[in-house]
């Protein structure tokens, strides 16, 4: 891997938040597609998780903090019950900069924030058994339990637009008028086809939201199954990258985790062959989430559970495709045509899911 000015100011960066322990070893974690994150090492009982937080996708990252320790902190309160160590592996424990805040700014613009490790703790790309799929969804289903209580409007929007369908049509209507020909020649198949024919359906969530008909809640808007950690014995343990944490609909959470953990692929997997909804792990997943859930959802909420899958894998797929299209200015890649792969990955996954659609609903 090439090593880049910024791994040389790990230890630096390290050393300025109030921690146990000396630094050892910097790792660069290679999964999220927006922040930087290294898992840090040190000589003390507890390992550290150091993100420099995307100032350019995230434009209030003291509010993003705050969401993130005020999150953290209620989650904590709400396990009060559980012996400490417990607690610890359930809930993120952020770090301060010595007598200062929970995030380190430097002068160059960016923002750093630290956590402790969570120790035996492992993640997925890809699911390959109910169980998980299971545990996956009651992860899911406890974090909105525990959050239930929290008045969502209180927390900083640090991302408007989120989730919103027709701000993503739009960025993407944008994205085919300023596309360089040869990429919207291959983008073709799916703007033809897939967008046209779903564009009303895809609505429906948002129009129901705006109508009132869907209560608000604390929604943590990216749970996908790499950002949910387990255990040892494969229990879910905790539900990690809080940075999206706002207001939101039961939707968005239920049908992200659902885009990846439902998936027999990773989502950037090129032989579309290998990409299928898998209906078991769909089963297993939505009973998990309503044991927790079950009774705090309103049968509006329920009714549109399968819909939600469905419309997430859709929403990410369009954002994939529009940043394919806008020459890759917003997800890293490894490629050129990564964000393309990862478009027509989700595209396939609808296909796969159009296909079950009838046997996916919620009682
Ligand atoms: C991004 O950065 P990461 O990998 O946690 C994105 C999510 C997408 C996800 C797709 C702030 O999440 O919305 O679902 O990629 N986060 C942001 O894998 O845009
Ligand atoms: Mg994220």
């Amino acid at each position: 891997m090439e090593l880049v000015m910024e791994d040389c100011q790990v230890k630096e960066i390290f050393d300025v938040f109030d921690c146990k322990g000396d630094f050892e070893q910097a790792i660069r974690l290679e999964s999220g597609h927006i922040n930087n994150t290294y898992l840090i090492h040190t000589n003390g009982e507890d390992d550290y998780v150091l993100q420099k937080i995307n100032h350019l996708v995230f434009k209030d990252i003291p509010g993003l903090i705050n969401n993130k320790v005020t999150i953290s902190n209620h989650i904590r309160n709400e396990l009060s019950h559980l012996p400490t160590e417990q607690i610890k592996r359930k809930v993120l424990t952020l770090v301060k900069v010595k007598n200062s805040e929970e995030f380190y700014y430097e002068e160059d613009g960016s923002y750093w924030n630290l956590m402790v490790y969570i120790k035996c703790s492992f993640t997925y790309e890809v699911v390959r058994n109910k169980e998980i799929a299971y545990e996956g969804g009651k992860l899911m289903g406890n974090f909105l339990n525990l959050t239930n209580d929290f008045d969502a409007s209180t927390l900083t929007t640090t991302i408007p637009k989120f989730h919103d369908m027709s701000f993503r049509f739009s960025n993407y209507k944008y994205a085919i008028q300023s596309s360089k020909i040869e990429r919207l020649r291959k983008a073709s198949v799916h703007t033809d086809v897939i967008i046209c024919r779903l564009k009303e359906e895809m609505h429906i969530l948002q129009n129901l939201k705006e109508l009132g008909e869907i209560p608000l809640r604390v929604t943590h808007n990216d749970p996908k199954i790499s950002n949910i950690l387990f255990d040892e014995l494969n229990k879910g343990l905790c539900i990690i990258d809080t940075d999206t944490v706002m207001s939101g609909i039961v939707h968005y959470d239920f049908g992200d985790a659902i885009r990846t953990i439902c998936n027999t692929a990773k989502e950037d997997e090129t032989d579309l062959s290998k990409v299928e909804f898998n209906l078991e792990y769909y089963k297993a997943y939505t009973k998990g989430f309503l044991s927790q859930m079950g009774d705090s959802l309103t049968p509006t909420e329920k009714k549109y559970l399968p819909l939600a899958a469905k419309t997430m894998i859709f929403i990410m797929g369009l954002r994939f495709l529009t940043d394919y299209l806008m020459n890759d200015v917003y997800y890293k890649t490894k490629y050129p045509e990564h964000n393309l792969d990862r478009a027509r990955n989700q595209f396939k996954l609808i296909e796969s899911l159009e296909k079950q659609f009838d046997k996916m609903s919620v009682q």
